[in-house]
């Protein structure tokens, strides 16, 4: 294997090999060539193929062929070479809503040989910063609709070098430079083990973790989870949710269509009212979404029954038995749920409609392994709760970061949930071991809004945990003691929420406050959370 990359940021910031897990590569369609660029396998190989008339993408705004879609990205990847200065290897951030340009970037950085870096579209200056200092990113492309954080976050940031702007007219914008460019493009022959995207994680510290992915994970993951248990065809139009910054979107969303030849619609705003009217607008076949938005659109399934929609995948959190079974009566759709992690790219456990079995999340999928474990590594008998392992070709590679040797022990990686298996190897979900809140699909880590509420001058201490919700899974509740001569009332419930949503990504905020006059500690000093969750 002969790496494309000039810059070696990655291949040097790659946990050492004894801190990987080990990677299994037993099925056929496994065995990649040396050198492989994932673009090539998932873009260039219709056109090859002579089948660039075929729809790709569909948004509210523009509908383009794959050759259309081929003919943008090499145009970008001419921009970032010739005019940014973008080598291979270097990270490119990647900031803006899901729509098709956002697509068409992410193809042409991966063609270039660059590092996509994709960022929630609702992160604010400060997080984008961490991202930024953390990736050591010089080069970033941005939709126009979200450049106000982007220049604020660019102000703290010299080491980035430039800023494009796609989706908007003006000589400045990225259009306009592509308009200058060629459409042919010669892909960068990366290694199948160059590293082509970093995907971060919420993190329950705050401190973003960064996971890197090679371009042979990028094939792996359409290969076992998408061939084996969705099985799509060049028919299925795709739809969903979660943004593509997030790998449950941009598999479900980018990678699983394009590898079948299939076309996939792309919504900026996804909430069920914009979702049910794109499905019967668009005719989607499969839908991608968390568990909390299947609740809330299956009372429309009289509609639902009259479109052509066929297949449902629920990943993100635990999908309740209750609602596969609203979900089922509802629609006569069975959904597909699958537990998938930042780490590990995308889904390991999972069943399809037929082999589904209420209240568990499926068996392992082709490709992979999984087992129970304790905490020494020894494997737990069927029935026994313990932690989820498991390893396959993709796994855990933490850029730069000692909580790989958490994540990945004995070789397996531990997902840091709580499973159980029982006789016929389905898996059961539990819980997270850690303190990781999920609400409506969200990992959000309750230290980060901890830290933006102590900000506040009205507040002395506070501690945020997930307390239960029927719509949402998980909300994020807030204990806060506030200092004297401040009244708890509901102006500061408001006053401290708002506070919040200024200074981090909205969906973050606490949706419930409790006042309290003191926080329960252990003598060392260290907040006990465990015990605000028993009050609850
Ligand atoms: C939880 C689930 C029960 C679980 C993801 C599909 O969610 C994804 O990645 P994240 O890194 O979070 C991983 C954690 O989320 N989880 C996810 N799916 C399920 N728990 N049942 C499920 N079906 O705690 C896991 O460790 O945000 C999901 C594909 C790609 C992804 N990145």
């Amino acid at each position: 294997m002969t790496t494309a990359h000039t810059d070696h940021f990655a291949r040097n910031h790659l946990p050492p090999s004894d801190q990987q897990p080990v990677y299994l590569f037993d099925l056929p369609e496994l065995r990649f060539p040396e050198q492989l660029n994932c673009a090539t396998e998932l873009l260039d190989r219709h056109i090859d193929n002579g089948q660039g008339d075929r729809l790709c993408i569909r948004s509210p705004k523009v509908s383009w062929t794959y050759a259309e879609l081929f003919d943008k990205a090499n145009r970008i990847a001419n921009v970032l070479v010739h005019s940014m200065g973008v080598v291979p290897g270097n990270r490119v951030l990647l900031h803006g809503p899901n729509n098709p340009m956002m697509v068409a970037c992410w193809f042409a950085i991966v063609k270039v040989g660059a590092i996509a870096v994709a960022t929630m579209p609702l992160l604010r200056a400060k997080e984008l910063k961490a991202v930024i200092d953390k990736a050591e990113i010089c080069h970033a492309l941005c939709d126009a609709s979200l450049s106000a954080e982007m220049r604020n976050a660019a102000m703290q940031c010299p080491t980035l070098k430039s800023i494009q702007h796609y989706n908007y007219e003006g000589p400045d914008s990225l259009e306009a430079a592509m308009e200058r460019q060629s459409g042919v493009f010669p892909n960068a022959n990366t290694a199948a083990d160059d590293t082509c995207i970093i995907a971060f994680t919420s993190g329950t510290t705050g401190i973003p973790k960064a996971t890197m992915h090679f371009h042979r994970d990028v094939m792996a993951v359409c290969a076992c989870w998408s061939h084996h248990v969705l099985r799509p065809s060049a028919d299925d139009v795709f739809m969903g949710s979660p943004p593509l910054a997030f790998t449950f979107g941009l598999g479900g969303l980018v990678l699983f269509p394009m590898s079948v030849g299939a076309s996939t619609v792309l919504l900026e705003k996804a909430g069920p009212p914009q979702l049910l009217d794109a499905i019967e607008e668009y005719g989607a076949t499969v839908l991608f979404t968390a568990p909390t938005t299947y609740r809330t659109l299956a009372p429309r399934g009289v509609d639902l029954r009259k479109t052509g929609l066929k297949h449902c995948i629920s990943a993100g959190e635990a999908l309740p038995a209750s609602t596969r079974t609203l979900w089922r009566d509802a629609t006569g759709i069975e959904l597909i749920d699958g537990i998938g992690a930042t780490e590990m790219l995308h889904i390991f456990i999972s069943a399809d409609a037929v082999h589904a079995k209420p209240g568990a999340t499926g068996t392992v999928v082709p490709g992979y392994q999984a087992c129970i474990m304790d905490d020494d590594g020894n494997t737990l008998p069927a029935g026994q709760v313990g932690k989820l392992a498991v390893r396959g070709p993709t796994g855990c590679r933490y850029l730069a970061d000692e909580r790989q040797k958490t994540y990945v022990r004995f070789g397996w990686n531990f997902t840091g949930d709580t499973y159980l298996m029982d006789d016929d190897g389905y898996f059961f979900y539990q819980a997270r071991t850690d303190d990781m809140i999920v609400s409506a699909g969200y990992n959000i880590a309750g230290p980060e809004v901890e830290e933006a509420l102590m900000l506040h001058p009205a507040v002395a201490e506070c501690a945020v945990i997930g307390s239960a919700d029927e719509e949402r899974g998980q909300i994020v509740h807030a204990y806060v003691a506030l200092r004297p001569g401040h009244a708890g009332d509901s102006l500061m419930t408001k006053q401290l929420q708002d506070f919040v949503k200024a200074q981090i990504a909205p969906y973050k905020y606490p949706r419930a406050i409790t006042f309290v006059a003191a926080l329960p500690r252990t003598q060392t000093g260290k907040l006990q959370r465990f015990k605000l969750r028993e009050t609850l």
